[in-house]
């Protein structure tokens, strides 16, 4: 079917939900004018930053990556929360009524010794299975809102109502199981609280109980945890023979697409990396300035960066890295970059621009890019190793933006 046929299908199901409002700051001190973008140099990727070139992909892996990711933990998301010895999972299985057999339901709760040496929750997160499947399957894991499966089998669970991302209604996971995947999603709720005030009240307070306040230097801030949460999940997956824990694909939206950046960039288990509409501090360069800025998004989620990036608020050329930088980060891994046409809060171009400069670092690799130099045409795919779609329509996950997704993991995880 084609994917036009299948975006009919979507409005029909009507499932798509938009979390527009949530990313729209409709200010006129922003700029959606591609007139005003100012001139700007972006870092080279292939330059050391002692000004020694870049040459072969053993060089990229063994001297600029390091350096690149340094960068990043230092000045953006801050260093790796460290992972805490004697972890153990509880698993409960069931299987779905709504899932018409389809699927098998596990929650896994990960468990680190508390205080007194019991077990104490670190993080949870739901994992939906093929129910049918001969062998392991590949994955998607995320920051994924499993609505209608959270909402009808666990009636007494509050969902956590900022989460933005909602996998579209059954019909969306049904087709991500026929197709032969599973969805692990990460629920950040009790984890890392999406809250300025209280994202220290999961994990981060066990880890480092004594700290407080906004994230100092370069403490991890909520990003770099649910980052790290997602690299959790996946120690589990590697432990469950339903998953091919070799093929997980990390992805998100928005918040969680910068999250799913990050996850990539700092665990290279995952097998592929997908950010949808991730913007400022995912995939658009900061330095175009186009919508959300530095400034803004450090001011309005002082909790989502490590403390150095605010050295960057209206400083954006000084920054040692650009967003570019952190696509390449998933070399020579398959990564997509999505955008919406009227996200211009993310800006699209600047996500697309990131895509086509991260391109050098898989040349060095010997594996194709984007394949086009200027922003394609609405609704059409293109890359090989990095791929980029622009959908019409607004700031969403949709059924839409999945099924180029799970084409391009088709094309990546199933050879
Ligand atoms: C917005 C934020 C964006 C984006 C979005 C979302 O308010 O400014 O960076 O992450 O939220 O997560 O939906």
């Amino acid at each position: 079917m084609t994917h036009v046929l299948w975006l009919v299908c979507g409005l029909l199901f009507c499932c798509a939900l938009s979390i527009g409002t949530e990313a729209e700051a409709a200010d006129g001190d922003f700029n959606y004018d591609e007139a005003k973008v100012p001139q700007y140099t972006l870092p080279d990727p292939l330059k050391m930053q002692d000004g020694r070139a870049v040459t072969s992909s053993e060089m990229w892996k063994a001297e600029r990556r390091p350096e690149l990711l340094n960068l990043f933990r230092s000045q953006v998301y801050g260093q790796r929360p460290k992972t805490p010895e004697g972890i153990t999972y509880e698993v409960s299985e069931s299987t779905p009524a709504d899932l018409i057999g389809k699927g098998l339901r596990k929650d896994v709760r990960v468990l680190a010794p508390g205080k007194s040496g019991e077990p104490v929750e670190l993080l949870n997160f739901v994992l939906i299975t093929p129910k049918d499947a001969k062998q392991p399957v590949p994955a998607f894991a995320g920051i994924l809102l499993i609505e209608p499966t959270l909402k009808d089998l666990n009636p007494g669970r509050p969902l956590p109502d900022d989460v933005g991302v909602k996998l579209p209604g059954m019909k969306l996971l049904e087709t991500i199981l026929d197709r032969g995947y599973a969805v692990a999603s990460l629920d950040p709720t009790n984890f890392c609280p999406d809250d300025k005030e209280k994202h220290r009240e999961g994990v981060l307070e066990y880890l480092y109980p004594h700290r407080s306040g906004d994230p100092a230097a370069e403490e991890p801030g909520a990003i770099a945890t649910w980052a790290w949460g997602l690299s959790r999940a996946l120690d589990y997956l590697e432990t469950d023979r339903a998953i091919d824990a070799g093929l997980v694909a990390v992805i998100g939206h928005s918040r969680r697409g910068k999250t799913a950046l990050w996850a990539g960039a700092e665990d290279e288990r995952f097998a592929l990396v997908i950010s949808n509409d991730s913007g400022c501090g995912g995939a658009a360069l900061s330095r175009r300035k186009f919508g959300e800025t530095v400034a803004r998004i450090n001011t309005v989620f002082p909790h989502w960066f490590c403390g150095n990036f605010k050295h960057y608020n209206d400083n954006e050329d000084s920054l040692p890295i650009d967003q570019h930088e952190l696509v390449a980060l998933s070399a020579p891994r398959p990564v997509y970059v999505a955008s919406a046409v009227d996200d211009g809060w993310a800006d699209p171009k600047g996500e697309f621009l990131a895509a086509l400069h991260a391109e050098p670092v898989y040349k060095l690799f010997g594996l194709g890019g984007l394949g086009v130099s200027e922003l394609p045409e609405l609704n059409k795919s293109v890359g090989d190793h990095v791929g980029y779609h622009i959908r019409a329509g607004k700031h969403a996950l949709t059924d839409y933006d999945w099924l180029f997704y799970l084409d391009f993991a088709d094309k990546h995880l199933k050879q």
